[in-house]
């Protein structure tokens, strides 16, 4: 089985694969995310209520029109089989990774299950839920959900044989990735064999369609007074004008002089024309390249090294070929950017190699990687304190993930955690909720005292939240505090976090983590105690309900098989028409000789029948027609093309019994 990794972009999408035994990814596939009625640009609509400002401030650029679903989600109206039909972002973007699944398919003659895939670091738990959910639809199996700028770091490292080792300084290294739509900075620190990001910082709606944007803005005006056309009132012209900007923007980025914008029968059958140097357009886009050092600033305050301590500032992602972007990350950090990442693929190349890591099937030299929490992430539950509440930041920021937390709660019936992002103000996402889990079963020790239930919280391999386990264990003898975290030192903790990142399969990953809490109640006084397992309801989790999910999954193979049908029928109706044609040339031309003229007129008259069926009652029939159709032409020119290819064969035939003679 392949391993492969998926960079789903706004804008492109790649793929990466490891074969067994290389580790060097091979055959990136580009598929420009332009598929059945050019749905596209929905990636960031993943996880978002479609009262959502963000998905309400989008919605006047999209190419195809969005719906409110019953549970108050984003819903994509698409032609379906001629009819208009509403999909979930899930089912969308399910779609789409079936296209990217079927083309690594046909290409390695191979089935693709497990794959990585790749999120924005800056992704929430809803939008990371909706895009895993969206890989089940598709009938992918992802191994992983990796950060955008930590599979480039995993793409830079893993090669790297000149590492410190773990004892020594390490590393450090920025990267920086502006792809279409957002803009991401990682700062991370390498020795020998392991990574570990010390910081992450972002602007999500900094990227490549704000310079596109910019340009089109400004033709918009300039063709209104010049040529009075109001581009904004013609979908199709605003379309051409924004391919046109957007390759005007890429010239640029190679030359500084005027370069012209020509666009043929543009609109009312009027050609248009204009010009546009760097100079101009770096004027114009000033507010967009002011906020390129904002994030660099942040990543880098965050990760407290000074301007020596970091080794090379590596660039990806599109956009960052524009000059004046890649002269600020210059000027920020006073180093010349590298550019020794393939600027697209990279992406693609870290997750690829993240899945033959973490896949069973794969022999890779182990590469240990430690990601962390974005934004903090804090419980709450209702308390026999005087405020009636507690409280408590689980996971601080930068805090190393994936990670387990076992807090203890003193309790005599069943309790809620509610658990939600502490900073709401610095989320890229309007909802800092991220969902109820309820510890069910919870009974007093028999004496009415409260019991201690051990409730383990874990920010999980693809970053999200999860109460993964409680359990009730043993009397407690005058402990005041309702709540407590165990907590283990924090180095050792992280050792083993990342122990279980890379030595252990996700399916096994719970396994591993039970026996680290065995461990850290072993170093204990030894007291007998009995612990039983509580059962935890999720409320409020924005991830799609089980039931759905398979509907969905259902669906989704439904719709391939229903594809493959039309593909087929297509091709049994394209087969007609191009033996029609066939035919008819070579009935004038290399058949000319093997056929009688009045049997050849006849032919000739049956083709042109056949023909004019195609365009008529023949437009719209079943396979079997379409083949049957097929099948009667044959007969009348299989013979003809028969005695065609014996005549052509017994020269040859002669030529080679004289070579042997
Ligand atoms: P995102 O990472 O935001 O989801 P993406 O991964 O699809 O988006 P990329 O493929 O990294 O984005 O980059 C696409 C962007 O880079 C587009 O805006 C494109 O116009 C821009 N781009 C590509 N080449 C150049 C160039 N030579 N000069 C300027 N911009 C460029
Ligand atoms: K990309
Ligand atoms: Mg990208």
């Amino acid at each position: 089985m392949s391993v492969v990794g998926i960079d789903v972009g706004f804008q492109n999408c790649y793929i990466a694969v490891a074969r067994s035994g290389v580790l060097t990814p091979s055959s990136i596939m580009d598929v420009i995310t332009n598929f059945k009625n050019t749905v596209h640009g929905f990636k960031k609509f993943h996880g978002r209520a479609f009262d959502d400002p963000f998905v309400q401030s989008e919605k006047s650029k999209l190419p195809y029109s969005l719906d409110k679903l019953a549970n108050g989600s984003t819903g994509i109206k698409v032609r379906y089989l001629d009819e208009e039909k509403v999909f979930t972002v899930e089912q969308i973007s399910g779609m789409l990774l079936t296209k990217l699944k079927e083309t690594s398919e046909s290409a390695l003659k191979k089935p693709v299950v497990d794959c990585v895939v790749s999120v924005p670091s800056f992704f929430t738990d809803a939008e990371r839920r909706s895009v895993l959910d969206a890989t089940q639809i598709a009938g992918l199996n992802c191994l992983r959900l990796i950060n955008d700028t930590t599979a480039v770091a995993l793409a830079y490292g893993i090669y790297k044989q000149d590492l410190p080792v773990p004892e020594e300084k390490p590393r450090n290294v920025v990267f920086v990735d502006m792809g279409h739509s957002s803009f991401q900075v990682s700062i991370t620190a390498f020795n020998k064999g392991k990574l570990k990001v010390l910081a992450t910082a972002f602007d999500p709606y900094l990227g490549g369609r704000n310079f596109d944007e910019a340009l089109v803005d400004y033709f918009c005006e300039e063709f209104k007074t010049k040529y009075k056309l109001n581009v904004r009132d013609n979908p199709r012209a605003l379309l051409r004008l924004h391919q046109e900007c957007e390759k005007l923007k890429k010239l640029m980025s190679a030359n500084s002089s005027d370069l012209p914008l020509n666009i043929e029968c543009f609109m009312n059958d009027i050609d248009v024309s204009s010009r546009m140097n760097r100079t101009h357009f770096e004027e114009m886009c000033a507010q967009y390249l002011m906020r390129v050092e904002t994030p660099l600033k942040t990543a880098f305050e965050q990760s407290k090294l000074s301007r020596d301590d970091i080794y090379a500032v590596e660039i990806v992602g599109g956009a960052t070929r524009i000059p004046s972007i890649k002269e600020r990350i210059t000027k920020y950090f006073c180093k010349d950017v590298s550019t020794t990442l393939n600027a697209d693929e990279a992406v693609a190349r870290g997750c690829a190699l993240q899945c033959a890591i973490l896949s069973p099937a794969f022999k890779v030299r182990e590469f240990s990687i430690t990601d962390v929490v974005p934004f903090p992430i804090t419980l709450r539950w209702k308390s026999s304190t005087e405020d009636g509440v507690g409280e408590c930041e689980v996971f601080g920021k930068n805090h190393a993930a994936p990670f387990s937390k076992v807090i203890t709660f003193h309790k005599k019936e069943p309790f809620d955690l509610e658990a939600f992002y502490s900073n709401p103000q610095e989320l890229p996402y309007p909802d800092h909720r991220i969902g109820c889990f309820s510890v069910q079963n919870v009974v007093p020790q028999p004496d009415g005292d409260s019991s201690k239930v051990k409730v383990k919280v874990r920010v999980n391999i693809h970053g999200i939240l999860s109460v993964s386990s409680a359990s009730l264990i043993e009397k407690l003898k005058g402990e005041a505090e309702d709540m407590q975290i165990e907590s283990e030192p924090p180095a050792q903790n992280e050792g083993r976090a990342e122990e279980q990142v890379l030595t252990v399969v996700l399916s096994k990953e719970g396994a591993a983590a039970e026996k680290q809490d065995a461990t850290a109640g072993g170093s204990k006084p030894k007291i007998k105690v009995k612990s039983i397992d509580l059962p935890i309801v999720a409320n409020n989790i924005r991830q799609l309900d089980g039931d759905v999910l398979t509907n969905f999954v259902e669906y989704e193979r439904q719709m391939i098989c229903q594809d493959k049908l039309v593909k087929e029928l297509n091709d049994a109706k394209n087969a007609v028409e191009e033996y029609v044609y066939d035919l008819r040339e070579k009935l004038c031309g290399i058949y000319q000789k093997y056929i009688t003229e009045e049997d050849s007129n006849r032919l000739t008259l049956m083709l042109e029948d056949t023909e004019n069926w195609l365009y008529e009652e023949g437009e719209d029939q079943p396979k079997n027609v379409y083949e049957e159709k097929l099948g009667a032409l044959k007969i009348f020119g299989e013979p003809i093309q028969e005695r065609h290819r014996e005549s052509e064969e017994r020269p040859r035939a002669f030529e080679e019994l004289g070579k042997k003679l």
